[in-house]
């Protein structure tokens, strides 16, 4: 029986643009295990109110509920430990959490002004109050005052990405030769843009830019065969 995994929907269901589900997508794929998705919305609250909060990623396998983007892949190599792991060893475990701090704390608050518009204009007509509200909450401003265009958000993240590039420049993947989860951690904030919006956030020639190429061929381009208003 496959894993059914709660993953965040646009306006167009087929539209999946969570960077945590993203994540867990890629990381089922790594583990060879096959995942029924169920479209959610933001409203959607009480499909997911078995896992005890009100956000995806939520997997159930068999009676299992697991939410939470590293727990679920703590799970996935716990639970399918015959399977290749996505994070190996302590320090496998390690570099992907340093993955995914970076992903968060660097990437995403600059890639959320580029593209909160574009989430408000890609998710479903009932989610759109509770998206402007929770977020102009969280960001004390309106949506509209707080976003950035294409342009500012390239030159933003041109510095901001060094580390990643320079990395990039001297291995094919952040976890060395063969994509892991410290991969999926970032390439699930890529996904978040290419979900929703039109801004090419690298330039074609950024060593970034090519490693977001691989991924999006891994796996028999599932990354790159999902539905997206971005390319
Ligand atoms: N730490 C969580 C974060 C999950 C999260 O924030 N998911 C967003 C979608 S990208 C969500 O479901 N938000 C619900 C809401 O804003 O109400 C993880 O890594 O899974």
């Amino acid at each position: 029986m496959s894993i059914r995994m709660y993953d965040l929907a646009g306006a167009d269901p087929a539209v999946r643009f969570s960077p945590y589900c993203w994540r867990i997508r890629m990381a089922l794929a790594h583990k060879g295990l096959t995942v029924e998705t169920i479209p959610w919305r933001f409203s959607d609250k009480s499909a997911i109110a078995v896992s005890g909060q009100g956000a995806v990623p939520v997997i159930r396998d068999g009676e299992t509920v697991v939410h939470d983007s590293w727990a679920i892949a703590e799970y996935l190599d716990d639970r399918y430990v015959d399977r290749p792991a996505l994070m190996d060893g302590a320090q496998g475990k390690a570099l992907a959490n340093f993955a995914r701090h970076f992903s968060q704390t660097v990437f995403a608050p600059i890639a959320f002004k580029a593209v909160m518009l574009d989430i408000y204009n890609a998710i479903d007509a009932g989610d759109r109050d509770y998206f402007r509200q929770s977020r102009e909450a969280r960001v004390g401003k309106t949506l509209e005052a707080f976003a950035i265009g294409e342009d500012e958000a390239r030159a933003l993240l041109k510095p901001a990405l060094a580390p990643l590039r320079a990395l990039l420049q001297e291995q094919a993947f952040v976890n060395g030769d063969a994509p892991a989860f410290a991969d999926y951690c970032l390439f699930g904030g890529f996904m978040w843009v290419r979900g929703v919006s039109r801004k090419q956030l690298l330039a074609e020639d950024d060593p970034v830019y090519a490693w977001r190429e691989r991924m999006l061929d891994l796996f028999e381009g599932l990354a790159r065969k999902a539905p997206a208003v971005g390319a």
